[in-house]
């Protein structure tokens, strides 16, 4: 492996670094279904605070509100306050329709699939990172439509999660799998695309909490990816697996 390949992947493994970062924890569905007492004091107040102002019906379930508290530490005006943000960016964005719109275009130049399942009924995200190409997509001019897709994934793997509990299933979240075979540097991180991954990132993070159960990275191919992953994974306690 010559050194140059191996810092392309040092760089793709600080993505995926930030792309999981707060996103993948290690709690298991019937954890995340199980309230504490604690908990439940929390989400009634909670609830009665916020159940005016949420504008989805899907809202107004336990299963949607009490991810909001447990993200804030149950500190009830930051959750609220993350709640509401969220609402307003949906409603400035019109997210609610963004599953309705035509998206052929995107899908073939951004594979991403939502159609299997785990052994355990999770929704499995299975994203073609390698050949998504950030760049030629802001090249073009299509950075805006990018974002909007982005956004259109995120809605998607949520959904899939509450498809998924209306089908009589005890899951909370989805599964992101992402091979990055063929993934580099070039594609995915040019200068312009960063910006596109960092919102991303962050919108996962402010909008659509605690729905993604683990990321596997897989096709991995740098010894140096593995480590780094092994580092963090120590280090803050994520879930991850590599499949080199
Ligand atoms: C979706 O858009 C594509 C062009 O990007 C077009 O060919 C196709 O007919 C559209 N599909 C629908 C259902 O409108
Ligand atoms: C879902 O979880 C509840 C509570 O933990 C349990 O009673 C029920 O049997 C589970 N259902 C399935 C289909 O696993
Ligand atoms: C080229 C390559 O190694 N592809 C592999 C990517 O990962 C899947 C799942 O682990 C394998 O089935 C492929 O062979």
């Amino acid at each position: 492996m010559k050194p140059f390949d191996c810092l392309n992947h040092f760089l793709r493994a600080a993505i995926f670094f930030a792309l999981c970062w707060n996103l993948a924890s290690p709690q298991s569905d019937s954890k995340d279904l199980h309230l504490t007492f604690q908990e439940k004091t929390a989400l009634d107040k909670f609830k009665a605070e916020v159940i005016n102002l949420l504008p989805e019906e899907y809202m107004k379930s336990d299963f949607y509100l009490i991810r909001w508290l447990r993200a804030r530490n149950l500190d009830i005006p930051p959750a609220k306050a993350m709640l509401l943000e969220s609402i307003k960016w949906r409603k400035d964005n019109n997210v609610k329709s963004i599953l309705q719109e035509n998206w052929s275009d995107m899908e073939q130049d951004f594979p991403a699939t939502f159609n299997t399942i785990d052994k355990l009924n999770h929704p499995i995200v299975t994203m073609e990172l390698g050949d998504w190409d950030f760049r030629a997509a802001v090249l073009v001019g299509k950075s805006h439509r990018l974002n909007r897709y982005l956004m259109y994934i995120n809605e998607r793997y949520m959904r899939s999660v509450f498809d998924a509990q209306a089908a009589g299933k005890n899951v909370t979240r989805v599964l992101v799998l992402v091979d990055s075979e063929g993934a580099n540097l070039r594609k995915q991180a040019c200068p312009l695309c960063i910006p596109n991954l960092i919102r991303w990132v962050s919108s996962m993070e402010s909008y659509y909490p605690q729905f993604v159960q683990e990321i596997i990275l897989i096709n991995g191919t740098c010894s140096y990816t593995k480590n780094i992953f092994e580092y963090l994974n120590v280090k803050i306690n994520f879930l991850m697996k590599l499949f080199a």
